[in-house]
């Protein structure tokens, strides 16, 4: 295959502007991807990391900016989609680091709303904090000392445990009560969700790299544990990866023992293909841009919508388990595999709302 080139990329994608931004100083560049604004202004988070070359870091920009609109489209957020992806040479000195977060701010800032962010993979709510000074009112995620809504997980684990039951209802006719659950990665959502599930008698295990997180939730919460090696083949009623992209992919589809996959982990999926290798193999994927929607609705909806947080979880239940239903239906309907059903009614939202205007 031949390499991306910044041309042949702007060729194939769908999407509205980039703007790349080189901050010469600290040798890093920003671009931002506005996917599209037909909902809204554009919001996503900021991805912070070392890229071998400009064209991949493009790339994931671009990748994760149509994500960001069908994320929205899906729950009917007035929001459209973006992504801003900073390349930076690796290790960036502290101070360093934070001059650039000031820059990006003021960049931010200089576009006057067409762009809104929050804190993505590489980035946190401190920086938040940081790219607010100069970035603010464009800034969502900063933490609770600086006006912010705190952790993003706990909303997140919500519309998963919404997702969670709707898909208990629709394959085993019944809640997750005493259903096997296998959650992957012990992070700020899957902490969550395990402590949410267990409220719910559900018949929680877990896995995760991290000695300490392990530790803690074996032999602390007394938790089943799973080695990380045998995390796919294990049998359980449903997977839930809440931790890394890519897990679903040739390798890893044939080994499951599981009826569904419903998780928060960004881009599960390892390629297009897979969501059919799943549909193949009578497993149900729910798609991870559904599932994992309480994290940037939570942020938007308490920060500038005036949700509290018992408004945002109820919020975030009902677009999760709405938007299930309505793919569920389709994909039987027409016997296509889910991610190509949610896109396609995220699809034809864009197209509602282009009709309008
Ligand atoms: C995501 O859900 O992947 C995000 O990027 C989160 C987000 C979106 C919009 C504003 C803040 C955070």
């Amino acid at each position: 295959m031949a390499a991306d080139t910044i041309e042949s990329l702007l060729q194939s994608w769908d999407g509205e502007s980039v703007i790349l931004h080189p901050d010469r100083p600290r040798g890093a560049t920003i671009i931002i991807a506005i996917h599209s604004t037909r909902l809204g202004p554009a919001g996503g988070g900021t991805r912070m990391k070392n890229y071998p070359d400009l064209p991949s870091a493009l790339r994931d920009a671009m990748r994760l900016s149509a994500v960001m609109t069908y994320k929205f489209a899906a729950v009917n957020m007035p929001q459209g989609g973006g992504k801003c992806v900073i390349a930076v040479p690796p290790n960036l000195e502290s101070g360093v680091r934070a001059e650039l977060l000031r820059r990006y701010g003021s960049l931010i800032h200089s576009f006057g709303g067409i762009f809104s962010t929050g804190p993505d993979v590489g980035t946190t709510d401190k920086d938040m904090d940081v790219i607010a000074e100069s970035g603010s009112p464009y800034v969502f995620g900063r933490t609770p000392a600086r006006g912010g809504s705190g952790n993003s997980g706990p909303p997140t684990a919500i519309g998963v445990l919404a997702g969670l039951k709707v898909v208990c209802e629709e394959l085993f006719g019944g809640a997750v009560a005493q259903k096997r659950i296998l959650v992957q990665g012990v992070g700020s959502v899957g902490a969550e969700l395990i402590r949410l599930l267990r409220a719910q008698s559900a018949q929680v295990a877990f896995s995760d790299v991290d000695a300490r997180a392990v530790a803690h939730w074996r032999d602390v919460e007394h938790v089943e544990f799973i080695s990380p090696d045998k995390i796919y083949e294990t049998p359980c009623d449903i997977f839930s990866p809440c931790a890394l992209g890519g897990v679903l992919n040739e390798k890893t589809i044939p080994q499951l023992a599981c009826r569904a996959v419903v998780g928060s982990a960004n881009n599960q999926l390892g390629e297009e293909r897979d969501a059919e290798r799943l549909h193949a193999r009578g497993i149900f994927y729910a798609p991870d841009f559904i599932v994992n929607v309480g994290g940037a609705m939570g942020l938007i909806g308490m920060e500038s919508l005036g949700w509290s947080r018992a408004e945002a979880d109820k919020r975030i239940a009902a677009a999760v388990t709405n938007s299930l239903r309505d793919l569920m239906r389709l994909a039987k309907k027409e016997n296509i595999n889910s991610e190509l059903a949610a896109r396609r009614i995220a699809e034809e939202k864009l197209a509602q709302a282009n009709a309008k205007s």
